[in-house]
């Protein structure tokens, strides 16, 4: 605020030149009383006299500065009553403004704000990563004991042997049909022991067990290679120890002719069969019930080359006991 800022000097000295100008004024209405300066003269005029001489040169210097001032008897001003203070003068122009001041110091340090409000929920982090497997449990307490099976299952020659030692329950049984300690090795098979009563079937699946026949016209053009679970020496070996063995198999057919050689069934020693049935009445069995041929290696189908022509084949696991 320089701008502000006016010189002080001269409100001062116009504040002095009035009040000089005021005492003046006070020294004429003081010397309206001639009795008093007539008695101040007479009582201090030999002292007055003394000093007007040497106060010469001061005299006249006062007068020339006070022109506005009467002039009265000199003794008289001395002895008067000191005039009024005179009114102050005019403040004067302020000065030229100050250079700046030092920087001051730090001031204190302020109170602690509001507290803000809470921001917003976050968006969800990623899943965590899989946890570490976790101990080894400790061993559980023993279980009871179980019912007292066989202890031991005998290595026997067939199904029908076990059916007769007892065991009656279809599954997977041990055999050795050449005995122990002779020919093969003992192998597992599946016994079936409750599609008869008093027999028990040694049983050998195969690869082949039913099919759609369609697309051949000539005799036994369609051919379908029957392979057995167990392996020719052993399927011998059961041969060898049953009375008999039977093998479920059926042409169902439309359009087709049965007869006149164009279905038949190759036997296990590679002679073409056509005799699908035909068994006299009251006959357990078929025409192909006969050990010696069974099992069936080859079923060969023909005339379903013609629109309308179409057969299905099923054929069953052999069985022997
Ligand atoms: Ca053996």
């Amino acid at each position: 605020m320089v701008g502000a800022c006016k010189p002080i000097e001269t409100k001062f000295s116009a504040a002095v030149c009035v009040g000089i100008v005021l005492m003046c004024l006070s020294q004429v209405s003081t010397s309206l009383k001639p009795d008093d300066k007539l008695d101040g003269l007479q009582k201090l005029g030999h002292t007055l006299r003394k000093r007007s001489v040497g106060s010469e040169t001061a005299s006249d210097t006062e007068e020339r500065s006070a022109t506005s001032c009467p002039r009265g008897p000199t003794a008289g001003a001395l002895a008067g009553v000191p005039g009024v203070p005179g009114v102050p003068g005019v403040p004067g122009v302020n000065g030229a403004c100050g250079e700046t001041g030092p920087t001051g110091a730090t001031g204190a340090k302020g109170d602690m704000g509001v507290e803000g409000v809470p921001g917003q929920k976050g968006e969800a982090g990623l899943p965590g990563l899989d946890g570490l497997k976790g101990a080894k449990g400790e061993v559980g307490p023993p279980g009871e004991n179980g019912d007292s099976g066989p202890t031991s299952i005998p290595l026997l020659a067939s199904c029908d042997a076990l059916k007769k030692a007892g065991f009656g329950v279809s599954g997977t049984y041990r055999i050795d049909p050449d005995g122990a300690g002779n020919g093969s090795e003992p192998f597992s098979v599946v016994c079936d022991m409750t599609s008869d009563l008093t027999v028990g079937y040694t049983t050998i699946h195969h690869d082949k067990e039913d099919g759609d026949v369609k697309g051949f016209e000539d005799r036994g053009s369609f051919i379908v290679n029957v392979t057995y679970d167990l392996g020719r020496g052993q399927v011998e070996a059961i041969k060898a120890v049953s009375s008999s063995c039977r093998q479920f198999i059926k042409y169902a057919c439309i359009g087709s002719l049965f007869d006149g050689g164009y279905q038949y069934w190759i036997s296990y020693d590679g002679q073409p069969m056509v005799n699908w049935g035909g068994v006299p009445t009251g006959t357990t069995g078929c025409a192909c019930g006969v050990t010696a041929t069974l099992p069936v290696s080859q079923l060969r189908f023909g005339d379903t080359g013609e629109t309308g022509e179409k057969g299905v084949y099923t054929l069953g696991p052999l069985q022997c006991a």
